[in-house]
């Protein structure tokens, strides 16, 4: 790791910071690959270092339309945890907070993984009886959970409200001690410098605009740079997933919908954990800076515009006012969109597509931050060996077909 000395920091200060030593290299793309992941947010690029790490396939290029985490990748809210109520799912999500775990040592780079602990809160009888079933499921699985009362929350959040006077009293929540928050476009230039150092080509501000197919056969992509071709075309698009499918000729069952994030201005520690609910419907936690970060559902129409309309925020606001009253005096700094890829099940679409050689990794919606380093893992074992990783299997597009449909919309915390 370069020595960032004092002396570093004042010499680069006074260069106007023209010098940096770049943190990954900046390629012309080579005319053949042996894999081509289309997709440069944190799923994409954990996938290539999986590839080059996991399984020594160091022939790959990284194609991104725009910039490294300019996608949902760093517009998202940082919430990660593992409490899924299906097998399938908590065993997907618990393999990727087990890598979170581990994962600033692997690409020796902060990725401020704070494992602060994840409430989900419940405001009916009917919302506890969830919970109980949801937190007895994760425990059979291995993962950590607990049911906490209305004073064991004020433990863990001073400033929440408990009152049981108000509209949606909070009789109980869920607790991931594990969960927790990172910094999302560390996670991003994370995996990219690692994956660069291994070989990997990253080709930014470069759109695929068609996917080459020959006798339903994938052969490449289409870009600025003319065609390039590939072994193996893997695609990690989010909510441009509908559109890269279409160009493949098949369809898949997402929906891309804008989802909102707002933060507020910095403010003195005062939350030391991440706070959700589905009834009131609102999550926030705080920034190392102090910002509170917030957000809630997804606007209800299908859309590619990274924004959202003003009712969801003010919906958000008063949610979050309504479990933090102090939280009224604070003033927003900034609010923003992403475009989420929903599935009917609330669950993700990873595996091979009817294209051959053509495979597909999407559907993650409104969760797929915390699913990162696991989705990039399976996903690169998935494309390595042709067939899906055990984790993955449940995952495929089959299901919906066959109609093994892993309902998670009780435990995805937002809703859609
Ligand atoms: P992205 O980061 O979107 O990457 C896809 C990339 O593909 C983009 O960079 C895009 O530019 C590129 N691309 C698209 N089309 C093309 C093309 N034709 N050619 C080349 N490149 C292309 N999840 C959580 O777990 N916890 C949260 O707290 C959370 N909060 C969220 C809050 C908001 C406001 C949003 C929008 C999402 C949130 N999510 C959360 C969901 C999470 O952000 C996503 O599921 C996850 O980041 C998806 O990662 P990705 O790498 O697949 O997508
Ligand atoms: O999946 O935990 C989650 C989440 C929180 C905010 C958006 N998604």
């Amino acid at each position: 790791m370069e020595n960032y000395s004092i002396f570093k920091l004042m010499k680069h200060s006074l260069s106007y910071h023209e010098n940096w030593k770049r943190v990954w290299r900046s390629v012309v793309p080579k005319k053949n690959y042996d894999v081509i992941v289309v997709g440069g947010g944190g799923h994409g690029l954990a996938t290539a270092y999986y590839l080059a790490k996991t399984h020594g396939i160091k022939n790959v290029a990284v194609i991104e339309k725009g910039f490294l985490g300019g996608g949902n990748t760093a517009r998202n809210t940082t919430i990660i945890r593992s409490n899924y109520l299906w097998d399938e799912a908590a065993q997907l999500y618990e393999l990727s907070l087990k890598l979170w775990e581990g994962l600033s040592k692997e690409l020796n780079y902060n990725v401020m993984f704070s494992q602060r602990g994840v409430l989900n809160l419940g405001h009916t009888l009917q919302d506890m009886r969830d919970i109980e079933r949801r937190v007895n499921a994760n425990r059979l699985n291995g993962i950590d959970g607990h049911v906490v009362s209305p004073k064991e929350i004020k433990k863990i959040a001073p400033l929440i409200n408990i009152s049981q006077d108000i509209r949606y009293p909070i009789l109980g929540a869920s607790w991931q001690p594990r969960g927790g928050t990172a910094r999302h476009d560390a996670v991003a230039w994370g995996y990219a410098r690692a994956a660069d150092a291994l070989g990997v080509d990253i080709i930014q501000h470069t759109p695929v605009t068609a996917l080459n197919c020959e006798n339903g056969k994938v052969k490449g992509v289409e870009t600025k740079y003319g065609s390039i071709g590939a072994d193996r075309v893997a695609c990690v698009v989010a909510g441009n997933s509908g559109v890269l499918a279409s160009m493949a000729g098949f369809k898949l069952p997402i929906e891309s919908r804008p989802l909102q994030a707002l933060v507020s201005e910095p403010v003195k520690p005062c939350l030391n954990t991440v706070v959700m609910s589905n009834a009131v419907h609102g999550y926030v936690s705080q920034s190392n800076k102090g910002d509170l970060v917030i957000g809630a559902g997804v606007d209800s129409y299908n859309g590619y515009g990274q924004r959202g309309s003003f009712c969801i925020i003010e919906h958000t606001l008063q949610a979050i006012c309504e479990l933090f009253p102090s939280f009224s005096r604070v003033q927003m700094n900034r609010q923003w969109g992403g475009v989420v890829d929903t599935t009917p099940d609330a669950c993700p679409i990873i595996g091979l597509t009817p294209v051959e050689n053509l495979y597909f990794n999407c559907g993650w919606g409104t969760g797929g931050f915390k699913a990162t380093p696991g989705s990039g893992y399976v996903f690169a074992d998935t494309v390595a060996n042709g067939t899906p990783h055990t984790l993955a299997k449940p995952f495929s597009i089959e299901r919906f077909y066959s109609g093994a449909l892993i309902d998670e919309h009780g435990a995805a915390g937002v809703a859609h």
